[in-house]
Formats: structure tokens, C-alpha cells, sequence
């Protein structure tokens, strides 16, 4: 099975929504040239810069995907400062990461919050991109595959084969997160071939084979292609590389 592969920017809580335009605007132009049949690419603004980016996207019949860098596991109705599934959607979002370190950090999301909110978004017919990955204490005692695996299992709980080949999934290190202390190409490997193996232990080796699995972690222009030479890795979630439209349509470029 060919994979696209995906590069997906998350823009994490950064740009007001002139700002947001602005960007969003430079790495459209920036992207003329660029094959979307041979690498997706998708933007993951704030939520309030969502309906401003979606109108550039639009006006410009732009291939970039929009994406929102969380969602509601709740369908409707009292739940403060949430965004809905049925919202995002409605702005034409097509992907939302979900369970982002950050997320899980400082806001306690765990397994059961992250199963529902895949459950929510694969409802809505948006493609989870389901972030785990091991922090440092985790790492350098060894059992990072274990504690990755965990995230992936619980995460994808009770969904069917072919809503699990429907999502995306992001392997990054918080030890490497916006730290520029990139995982080595064989150290991602390690984890995203486990993945891959998980899912076809659990669903077959037809739903592995289909399912896009990311390496996220201090990814840039310079080192995209070594991380992406790997078998089982399927393309990047990037951070901090994100935010300039020349470095990103780079690295787009180079996957
Ligand atoms: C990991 C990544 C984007 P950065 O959080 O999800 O950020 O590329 O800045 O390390």
C-alpha cells in the first residue's frame, strides 16, 4: 500500500488571526509549485484563526488542509470553551490532532479523554491525528516503546479496522519537542515500526499498511528527509518550523 505522506503544521497558540492571514497567505504563494499529489500538507491554526485561514484557503482553491490542534469529545451544549466536532467541521477542518503532549501535560487529557475525542472527531468525518510518544524519564528508562504503544492502544479503543486506517498518528518524544533536540531517524523509527506493528496485531496488516504514521519532534527543512527516509514513517507534525512560510514550504519541499 502507498502512503501519501502528510506534513502538518501546528501552529500551536501562536498568530492572531491578521497574522494568521498573513501566513497563511505567504505559504500558499510559497506552495505554488508544489506536487499535493505527492505530499498532503495541512495547517493547524488556533481555533479563533480557523474561519479566517479557511476563507484564504477557499478564495484561493488552495490543496493545503486545514486542521484544528484539538476538539470537544462532547457533541453539544454546556461545555464551556469547548469546540465541537459538528464546528470544526463546518469550516471545512479535515484533520485534529488529539492528545498532543501539551494537551496531555497541562491539561491532563489521558487515554479515555483521547479515545473519546478520536471517537468524536471520526464521527464528524474528521481524520484524528492521534499524538503520543514518551517523556524523557520514560525514555532513559527504557520502556518508551511500551508507554507509546499504551497511548496508541488506548487512544484507538473499540473503533473498527477501517476507522483505525482512517486516522493519522504522530509519534513525538516530548524530550524532543521545540527543544531542536531531534530524535535520530533510527530512534523514530524504532517507535513508528512499532506502531505499525501494533495496528497489525490488532487490525491486520491491511489497516497497518494504510494508516500514515508521523514523527513530530524539532522537525525542519534540514532534517525532513533523513526522518522520512524510514520505512513506517509517513511524514511530520511540525511546530516551531511551521510559523515561517519559506522554512515550511521547505520542508514540504524535501519531504
Ligand atoms: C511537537 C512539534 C509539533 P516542534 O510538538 O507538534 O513541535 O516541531 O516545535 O518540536
Amino acid at each position: 500500500m502507498t502512503r501519501t505522506p502528510l506534513i502538518a503544521g501546528n501552529w500551536k497558540m501562536n498568530k492572531t488571526h491578521l497574522e494568521a492571514q498573513a501566513l497563511v497567505e505567504d505559504l500558499n504563494d510559497a506552495l505554488t509549485d508544489h506536487d499535493f499529489d505527492a505530499v498532503d500538507v495541512a495547517v493547524l491554526p488556533p481555533f479563533v484563526d480557523i474561519r479566517t485561514v479557511q476563507t484564504v484557503l477557499d478564495a484561493a482553491k488552495s490543496s493545503i488542509g486545514l486542521g484544528a490542534q484539538d476538539i470537544s469529545q462532547h457533541e453539544s451544549g454546556a461545555y464551556t470553551g469547548e469546540v465541537s466536532a459538528a464546528m470544526l467541521k463546518a469550516l471545512n477542518v479535515t484533520f485534529a490532532a488529539i492528545g498532543h503532549s501539551e494537551r496531555r501535560q497541562y491539561h491532563g487529557e489521558d487515554e479515555a479523554i483521547t479515545n473519546a475525542k478520536v471517537k468524536a472527531a471520526l464521527g464528524a468525518g474528521i481524520t484524528p491525528i492521534l499524538c503520543v510518544g514518551e517523556p524523557l524519564e520514560v525514555r532513559q528508562a527504557g520502556t518508551h516503546v511500551q508507554h507509546t504503544l499504551d497511548q496508541v492502544r488506548g487512544g484507538l479503543e473499540g473503533l473498527s479496522g477501517d476507522q483505525v486506517a482512517d486516522t493519522v498518528i504522530a509519534y513525538e518524544p516530548v524530550w524532543a519537542i521545540g527543544t531542536g533536540e531531534v530524535a535520530t531517524p533510527e530512534d523514530a523509527q524504532e517507535v513508528c515500526g512499532a506502531i505499525r506493528g501494533l495496528l497489525s496485531d490488532l487490525h491486520g496488516d491491511d489497516v497497518a499498511s494504510r494508516v500514515r504514521v508521523l514523527y513530530g519532534g524539532s522537525v525542519k527543512s534540514s532534517n525532513v528527509a533523513d526522518i522520512m527516509a524510514k520505512d513506517d514513517i509517513d511524514g511530520a507534525l511540525v511546530g516551531g518550523a511551521s510559523l515561517k512560510a519559506d522554512e515550511f514550504a521547505a520542508l514540504a519541499g524535501n519531504a
